[in-house]
């Protein structure tokens, strides 16, 4: 008998008992128990591995206490469902028989109503029992049938409707029934996997075969219409490790004619089609970006900047039901005062806006700016400035990737303790709803009391280093802010100098994430990096010159670095920001970077599937989409710093994972590639539970596989899965499938790269030598000459030279050339007099300038008619 005969045949036999099974309430069970083997069907019911997967509503903490899961109801609810403790994930199958129990208990004692139903709007219920609970613990046991199939049904236990305050606690809950899942086997499509959105005409060309042989398969390369346009063998690559599957390995890099609809085939078998083309990523940049804007706190979403679907009022700004974020209370004993700590963006699929994640996410934003400013290949930041993206700011003539930070940054200047305050200049490490709301839940309907939850260490120096970082960013667009960031960027650091050691509790964890962290050495080192980058300062230099994060190596081969590790940020900016850090250490630094893109070349050379992440389950963790960006953004960052081409080539490899070179044969940007994730975690986004709510939006990326399962839906459905297969596109899944900001910032860093890197051709040596010499300098100015040797074999006929200022530095007068400036960026074009440099002849001019604050180094990059020169 197969399992579904089996199922319809229970079913025909249950049917007329069915609708005495509707309420439990009192009925002794009617009908064939459930075998004492039957499958659970719920997680953690002793609650032996802690609270979650439980969620509450409505309650105080959540928290068990002698193997009893307990929490508070207040006095007065008015209704059952005003309180709950549930658990989602559910899996009920209609016509099977099951049965609920557990013990509970209740002080003084009230009412309890264990409710199976569906968790989200309109919660059709499948099953109640209603229980009388005391002070003396009451075992409970119920048997019903499922009068309809919820793969993902939700238990919760109502508590409230009590006039007097109540303590609950229950134990033992457990369900059993139904059938063991069946095992999940995922649709990955054809075996020959490819970065399902194309490949750069210049660039490497790299697929996965999954296949039973082991001696090479022939391959072709077929046109949209058929034609067989290259052929090869491919490279027979044994059992791999992540995925668990025998592989082989094509490279077509040697075809470089652009198209659309190439298909890759292998042993008879088609790759979903691929463009080839220059353009492949410009699109996915302003995508990735739009994402913020999406997800802001405290500003209505205007449908027509990106999409009807999208629109909805603002969030937490006090208008009810919203308690918050305008003027939000601390945790009880925390502190004594409220703030206004409105607007950033929701950290992910959740509510909750948590400075460290905010602050990496910032960060990234900022730097991607930033690199325009030394990436030859960024061709000055036009693709980054003002208008192109759709947010409300376009058209005020400052970058729009910068509009975007400011909404972020402007929330976590908020989140500083006020002077005159307990542990002034210290800032909060979060503020979010006091308990876990269910989904889905657009931010305007969210009720849930909003906390400051206490000041950390690690918080504070994140606000440090990005405040500096914006102290001198936004210098030239709006010198009040950049100095507001300086000010509060110094306060930060001196503050957290004071408290070096306030971590953040990693069991204050109800209705948001935790984001402990335990080592802030990491965070002390990135901290004084950025301060020193932008004042110069001596302090800054030696703190960081001190410190053990210096000199170890940091960039950790299963994910350089995230939230809880960032002393590679601080190496990164180190080495790619101007500075006046002594020569022979920043060849040190640089060195440290290279040295690690070279691992990471190394390691996506050893993997089967090209990414550089070990195939180990350790390094498929909880966003682990966003571990292997990070790494490839180490060796984008090789390649800026070096214009060696393995580096562009192993980051452009590296990029095809995600976009469907893997074993799930899925890209994990939403809206991108033939197959991709669109069903994550998210609380605005619920398609999948409510067709009234829109999907992510295109250039969304998901958490990605973790082999450790830390969600109950991923836990059942994927148990034993290797770890490239520890992914399932299911809104439940918030472990493996959640979208958030420091994902989509580390996306929107590399879609920015590779969009840079247009065909990514061969990298032409340089045939320009600048010299850049500022040797005037007093307080308010200084004056810089630059003399440009052709050191080609061509004659110059007109140039245009170009460099960024680190950061408010003004061009008042200049000589010899004609200059202009935008932003930061100075731009020097030839008088007719001097247009002409031959082979081996040189130029000079000159420029005033004034500038108010912070080190005016070399600018790290000039560019001759859009090609770097040699800088000396
Ligand atoms: O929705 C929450 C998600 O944003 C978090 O990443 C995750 C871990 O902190 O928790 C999710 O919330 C779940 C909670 O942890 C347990 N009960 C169900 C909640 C909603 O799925
Ligand atoms: O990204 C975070 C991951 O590194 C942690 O392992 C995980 C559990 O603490 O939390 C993740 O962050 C979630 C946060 O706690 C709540 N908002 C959603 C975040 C993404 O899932």
């Amino acid at each position: 008998m197969t399992p579904s005969t089996r199922r319809r045949r229970r079913h025909a036999a249950l049917a007329a008992a069915t609708a005495l099974a509707l309420t439990g309430a009192g009925a002794a069970p009617a009908y064939a128990e459930v075998p004492p083997d039957a499958p659970e069907q719920i997680s953690n019911g002793d609650f032996s591995a802690g609270v979650s997967p439980w969620f509450s509503y409505g309650t105080g903490q959540l928290g068990v206490t002698d193997g009893w899961l307990c929490t508070t109801v207040a006095a007065g609810t008015a209704n059952p469902w005003d309180a709950g403790i549930g658990q989602d994930g559910v899996r009920l199958l209609a016509g099977a028989e099951y049965t609920l129990s557990f013990d509970v208990r209740a002080t003084p004692g009230a009412g309890v109503k264990a409710v199976l139903q569906q968790g989200s709007a309109p919660y059709t219920g499948y099953f109640t029992a209603d229980v009388a609970a005391g002070t003396t613990v009451q075992h409970v046991e119920r048997t019903f049938t499922a009068p309809t199939e919820n793969p993902s049904a939700q238990l919760i236990f109502q508590i409230g409707g009590s006039a007097a305050a109540q303590t609950f606690c229950l134990d033992n809950v457990s369900l059993r029934g139904g059938e063991p899942a069946p095992p999940y086997e995922p649709d990955t499509g054809p075996p020959v996997r490819v970065n399902q959105v194309g490949y750069l005409p210049g660039g490497p060309k790299h697929a996965t075969v999954v296949t039973e042989a082991t001696e090479p398969l022939a391959w072709q390369l077929r046109s949209a219409a058929g034609a067989v346009v290259a052929a090869g063998s491919s490279t027979p690559r044994g059992v791999d490790a992540a995925s668990g599957e025998n592989t082989q390995t094509v490279d077509f890099s040697a075809f470089r004619t652009p198209g659309t609809g190439y298909t890759l085939v292998v042993d008879g078998a088609a790759s979903h089609p691929f463009d080839i083309s220059g353009t492949l990523y410009d699109g996915l940049r302003a995508d990735a970006l739009q994402f913020f804007y999406a997800q802001r706190s405290g500003t209505p979403i205007d449908g027509d900047l990106i999409g009807a679907e999208y629109a909805r009022p603002a969030g937490h700004l006090g208008v009810a039901p919203n308690k918050g974020d305008t003027d939000v209370p601390c945790q009880p004993g925390v502190c004594d005062y409220r703030l206004d700590v409105r607007g950033g963006w929701y950290d992910a699929g959740d509510h909750g806006k948590y400075v460290v994640n905010g602050g990496i996410a910032t960060y990234q934003l900022l730097n991607a700016f930033e690199r325009t400013k030394t990436a030859e290949t960024a061709d000055g930041g036009a693709a980054l400035g003002d208008s192109t993206l759709r947010v409300p700011e376009r058209g005020n003539q400052v970058p729009d990737i910068l509009d975007e930070a400011r909404w972020e940054l402007d929330f976590l200047l908020r989140m500083q303790v006020p002077a005159g305050k307990p542990l002034a200049g210290m800032v909060h490490h979060k503020i979010h709803d006091q308990n876990w709301t269910g989904l889905p839940l657009a931010p305007q309907d969210d009720p849930q009391p909003r906390e400051l939850h206490p000041p950390s260490t690690a918080a504070t120096l994140n606000l440090a280093a990005v405040a500096a970082q914006c102290g001198r960013l936004y210098a030239p667009y709006d010198a009040a802010f950049a100095k507001r960031c300086r000010d509060a960027a110094r306060t930060a650091y001196a503050a957290a100098k004071a408290h070096p050691a306030i971590y953040a509790s990693p069991t204050d964890g109800n209705g948001g994430g935790a984001y402990d962290d335990s080592d802030v050495t990491d965070e002390f080192y990135w901290a004084a990096v950025e301060l020193y980058l932008t004042t110069g300062e001596k302090a800054y230099l030696t703190d960081l010159t001190a410190s053990p994060r210096h000199t170890a190596d940091v960039f950790d081969a299963a994910g350089a670095f995230g939230w809880q590790s960032v002393a590679a940020v601080g190496r990164l900016d180190l080495a790619t920001v101007p500075s006046n850090l002594p020569a022979a250490e920043k060849a040190r630094v640089r060195a440290s970077v290279t040295a690690a893109a070279d691992r990471y070349l190394a390691a996506l050379t050893d993997q089967a599937y090209g990414l550089p992440l070990p195939g180990t389950p350790a390094a498929y963790v909880w966003g682990s989409n966003s571990n292997v960006i990070n790494n490839v953004i180490v060796l984008a960052t090789a390649f800026d710093l070096t214009r060696n081409a393995k580096y562009r080539d192993g980051a452009v490899q590296g990029a095809d994972y995600l976009f469907g070179r893997n074993a799930l044969n899925m890209s994990y940007v939403t809206g991108w590639g033939e197959q991709h994730a669109r069903n994550q975690h998210s609380r605005i986004f619920a398609h999948q539970l409510d067709p009234a709510s829109p999907n992510p939006p295109a250039g969304s990326l998901a958490g990605g596989p973790n082999a450790a399962l830390q969600d109950p839906f991923a836990a059942q459905l994927l148990a034993g899965c290797a770890p490239m297969f520890c992914y399932v596109d299911d809104i439940n899944s918030y472990a493996t499938n959640e979208v958030a900001i420091n994902w989509n910032s580390a996306l929107a860093w590399l879609a920015s790269f590779l969009a840079d890197q247009g065909d990514a051709g061969a990298v032409p040596a340089p045939s320009c030598a600048v010299s850049y010499t500022t040797h005037g300098s007093w307080p308010a100015g200084f004056t810089t000459q630059v003399t440009v040797r052709n050191t080609g074999s061509s004659a110059v006929n007109g140039w245009s030279l170009r460099w960024a200022f680190l950061t408010d530095q003004k061009v008042t007068h200049s000589w010899s050339a004609e200059v202009a400036q935008a932003g930061a960026t100075v731009t020097a074009k030839n008088l007719p007099w001097n247009a002409k440099i031959a082979p081996g002849g040189s130029i000079t001019f000159g420029l005033n300038g004034s500038t108010s604050f912070g080190p005016n180094p070399d600018p790290g990059l000039v560019t001759l008619n859009g090609r770097a020169c040699t800088l000396s």
